[in-house]
């Protein structure tokens, strides 16, 4: 596969870009190799300044639950420029995107929108602060919440890619504060919150995670994490920046049955374009100003273009439930055809799917948590990606994280994915 217009760009861009890039996993750096520079998506795929042409699973991480470019997002965004790409006022289109989010997520009765899923994160934790009056926090090892500084600390993601899951550059107070249990394991909830008797603001989770690669929480766990916030008074937060609107229409809290007090978004609710959210309990959203002490703002916050582009995704996947239905059911036939190439090769790497999200690591042991997930051989991750990608199938660049199904996949692109793995697969062994 001719990769040498991508490679120009990528000396290029290092002299002035820290790695090339401007989000680290995007570099290939833990699967090596030059990372491709993409020139365009239209559906399920993406084409590169090479010319080549890659049926895409990860749809810019997340974002894109209907494929690249789909027309009525691009009509949407194309009537709100006509009138202006930003006000710093209030919009309608405002009230209408926080309408539409309490109406398909019932535990969210108010909603702020900001401009990535890091500031959704880092604002939730400072309302649950405010609103308790404490100040610690506990996040599980391998959740990855964006990349505010008290939530780089044993961080999944390119964080655990990279090796450094705490980053230098978080103070030793940032670190302090955070308080990291296992997941999956509600004894070591219990432990922390003993140990900081009255001191945590708040527990968050990926409840299914996607950023140690797809590892869905255990149903007891979950009910037993609620149960034990309610009875400690802590603010028990769902970061479902990645599972909003694409495991359900009401995320990972609606497949597992839970109500959070704050949920954080993102991704889907921007339809391709920067956007954050978070919102939850009204009691504690007032606590955020204007209505109350918490301060939290930004120029760019409940952008006409990206809520226009949001708006029109929410609008279409709460006209068409059944949606959910064709993801589940293409996305179950990729596991199957998946599973097949793998045993046809005498093995029996594990392959996680909750819906449309999912992770083949390459390990045998089940993957529940983030110690059985890094038992992974990446370097053999690595191999399967290349070998993937040179016959038109772009995965994530790297072990831990969840590639994505859209609703433009078809039958033929899943067929030739299940028939690359199998070859791919039998190529690296
Ligand atoms: N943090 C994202 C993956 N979980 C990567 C974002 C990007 O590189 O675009």
């Amino acid at each position: 596969m001719n990769s040498a217009k991508s490679e120009k760009l990528f000396e290029e861009a290092k002299k002035f870009i820290p790695g090339g890039v401007n989000s680290p996993v995007r570099a290939f750096k833990s699967v090596g190799g030059t990372p491709r520079f993409i020139s365009s998506g239209k559906g399920s795929k993406m084409f590169d300044v090479d010319g080549n042409e890659f049926i895409d699973y990860i749809g810019s991480w997340g974002p894109h639950l209907f494929g690249h470019n789909p027309q009525f997002i691009k009509e949407a965004l194309l009537d709100a420029i006509e009138k202006g790409t930003s006000f710093g006022a209030p919009t309608e289109i405002e009230i209408e995107m926080a309408k539409i989010i309490t109406q398909i997520v019932p535990s969210v009765e108010m909603i702020r929108m900001v401009n990535s899923g890091t500031e959704a994160t880092m604002s939730a934790i400072r309302a649950a602060r405010g609103f308790t009056g404490k100040e610690k926090i506990i996040k599980f090892e391998g959740c990855y919440h964006g990349h505010g500084d008290f939530f780089l600390i044993k961080a999944g993601s390119g964080a655990l890619t990279f090796g450094v899951p705490t980053s230098p550059g978080v103070t030793k107070g940032n670190a302090a504060d955070t308080l990291v249990a296992d997941f999956n394991d509600i004894n070591s909830v219990k432990k922390l919150i003993e140990q900081n008797k009255g001191q945590i603001a708040s527990v968050i989770i990926e409840a299914v995670v996607g950023n140690m690669g797809t590892v869905r929480s255990d149903n007891n766990f979950i009910k037993q994490l609620r149960e034990l916030c309610d009875e400690e008074k802590i603010v028990l937060i769902f970061d479902e920046v990645m599972t909003g609107f694409r495991l359900a229409p009401g995320g990972a809290q609606e497949i597992l049955g839970i109500k959070p007090d704050l949920s954080t978004f993102g991704k889907i609710i921007g339809g391709g374009l920067p956007v954050g959210a978070y919102g939850g309990k009204k009691e504690i959203m007032e606590m955020v100003s204007p209505s109350g002490p918490v301060y939290q703002a930004g120029t760019l916050s409940g952008n006409p273009l990206a809520m226009s582009a949001g708006l029109a995704s929410l609008k279409y996947l709460k006209n068409n439930p059944d949606l959910y239905k064709t993801l589940e059911d293409n996305s179950a036939y990729l596991e199957k055809g998946i599973k097949e190439g793998i045993k046809s090769a005498g093995k029996n790497f594990q392959f996680n799917r909750v819906g449309s999200m999912m992770t083949l690591f390459f390990t045998e042991e089940p993957v529940i948590d983030f110690n059985s997930a890094i038992k992974s051989d990446t370097k053999l991750y690595g191999k399967y990606f290349h070998e993937m990608l040179n016959r038109g199938i772009y995965l994530p660049p790297a072990q831990f994280e969840a590639m994505f199904i859209s609703t433009a996949h078809s039958k033929s692109d899943l067929d030739k994915t299940i028939q690359a793995n199998a070859e791919s697969i039998k190529a690296i062994l």
